[in-house]
């Protein structure tokens, strides 16, 4: 398998876990797109968005849920729950997740545009929709004893925001915080937050 992905991307470190998760380290071999400016992603994957799964039979895999389930499926790790109200749980967590890191990323898109044309307006929507989710995670709380689909998810996310300075977002969240540190420590967050190639 060939995933196309890049070192940041918080979407691509989801998968990455999985993949560690499932023993499929050594089956994927990673290769790096920026898929911003490399138009040459779009005949693989029209949306030019990484992570994109190439399966050996050359059948294309995206967006990253997808490829997640896939693995977790061949995989047996069973990250993802296989029914009933543990599976919606999950997933939604996962979407929660996902689309905090879509709000992030364009957070950091947007403030790599000339200050002057920078929307405000934008940012702050897209904050409030982070700020929202890491409330929500922090109320809600995540279990230090569970690592599946929802966990690994908002683990990718946090650490992004870190790696990209989207926010300070620590402050007032103590369980949240304790969580990710105790998180971080997992062999497969660590194994994947070095840049791989
Ligand atoms: N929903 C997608 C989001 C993937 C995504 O937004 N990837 C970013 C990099 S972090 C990307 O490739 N963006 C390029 C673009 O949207 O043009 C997924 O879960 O895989």
């Amino acid at each position: 398998m060939r995933l196309l992905y890049s070192a940041l991307s918080p979407f691509a470190r989801k998968v990455r876990i999985v993949a560690h998760e499932n023993g499929f380290t050594d089956a994927i071999m990673l290769e790096t797109v920026a898929p911003f400016t490399d138009e040459s992603l779009r005949a693989t994957n029209p949306l030019s968005q990484v992570p994109t799964l190439i399966l050996d039979d050359g059948e294309i895999l995206f967006d990253s849920s997808v490829i997640c389930d896939h693995l977790d499926a061949e995989g047996g790790a069973g990250l993802i729950p296989a029914g009933g109200r543990d599976r919606l749980r999950a997933l939604t967590l996962q979407a929660l997740a996902d689309g905090m890191g879509s709000a992030a990323v364009a957070v950091v898109r947007e403030r790599m545009r000339p200050e002057d044309d920078q929307r405000p307006e934008l940012i702050a929507r897209q904050t409030a929709a982070i700020v929202a989710g890491l409330d929500l995670l922090e109320s809600e709380g995540l279990a230090n004893d569970r690592w599946a689909i929802a966990e690994i998810a908002v683990a990718a996310q946090l650490a992004y925001f870190d790696a990209r300075k989207v926010l300070g977002w620590r402050d007032g969240r103590p369980a949240l915080s304790a969580w990710f540190e105790a998180a971080s420590r997992r062999e497969a967050m660590v194994v994947t937050s070095a840049p791989l190639t």
